[in-house]
């Protein structure tokens, strides 16, 4: 198979960004006073709603509050997650949130090979280029060709709208490119777009069912931090996801075929 492009999704895929946004959401809560605080374990189960605005959304369309109060609250959902996006992207800005191993290897060596980048991401554009530029310095949003992200769509993950935007503006059939996950809702919309996934879950995605993923890993691992029994037990060549292998792998194994990774 040949791969012209690599699409990431960005939060939990690129880096593990949701402990950020846990903690800028119930910022602001507290500069909106109302009294909410999201604890990790709560997040965790709201994370099943991709979207900040639309997780927003479906906690409230459960709290125990009269129709009228819901409504009222409901009308505010888009300040309190600019207030909460305000707060993410300065948490960003100062570097506090890392790419994750291997990415920035993954990244050169794919880059070497000539092949294009994109991003595919429910999360907000300002957070996209923050991250980017925080980790890759100021030219980083020009390593991706395409990032498609937010509301350009109007169905997120686990539709495949934002995968299927991304293949647009690359120009490309799904075949011709390999899709980065990290969630089930991710892997459903990579897969529904007809994508052969690479699947690398976080504390807050990894209890769900990976089992359409063309390859499960902890992590992609570089020289600094090898994967663990790496190669020999999901890997061949060495113990990070090399290029040249993303490329065997990709061309050989259909999604239902999955060699998952033991954790
Ligand atoms: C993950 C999401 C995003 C983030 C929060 O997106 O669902 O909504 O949790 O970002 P992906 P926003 O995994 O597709 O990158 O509050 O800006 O939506
Ligand atoms: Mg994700």
């Amino acid at each position: 198979m040949k791969v012209d492009a690599l699409i990431f999704d960005l939060d939990g895929t690129l880096a593990d960004t949701e402990e950020g946004h846990r903690l800028a959401f119930n910022l602001a809560f507290e500069r909106y006073r109302l009294g909410w605080t999201w604890s990790a374990d709560e997040y965790r189960g709201l994370l099943k709603t991709t979207g900040g605005k639309e997780r927003l959304g479906a906690y409230i369309t459960q709290l125990p509050v009269s129709e009228v109060e819901r409504s009222r609250l409901l009308a505010q959902v888009p300040g309190i997650h600019a207030e909460k996006t305000k707060f993410y992207s300065s948490v960003v800005n100062d570097g506090a949130i890392p790419l994750r191993h291997g990415v920035a290897r993954l990244i050169e060596e794919a880059r070497a090979a000539g092949c294009r980048l994109a991003l595919a991401s429910a999360t907000t554009a300002v957070n996209v280029d923050a991250l980017l530029i925080s980790n890759l310095g100021k030219r980083g949003p020009d390593l991706f060709s395409v990032v498609a992200c937010g509301d350009q769509v109007a169905h997120k993950k686990p539709a495949p709208d934002i995968y299927q935007l991304a293949l647009r503006r690359l120009d490309l059939p799904s075949s011709r490119a390999v899709a980065f996950e990290d969630s089930a809702n991710g892997l459903s919309a990579a897969v529904a777009a007809g994508f052969w996934t690479v699947v690398t879950p976080t504390y807050w995605t990894e209890d769900s069912d990976f089992s359409a993923a063309g390859l499960v890993l902890p992590g992609l691992g570089d020289p600094a931090h090898p994967l663990e029994g790496e190669p020999g037990r999901a890997l061949r060549s060495a113990p990070w996801l090399t290029f040249n292998e993303l490329l065997e792998r990709a061309g050989e194994t259909k999604p239902s075929l999955a060699n998952q990774a033991l954790h």
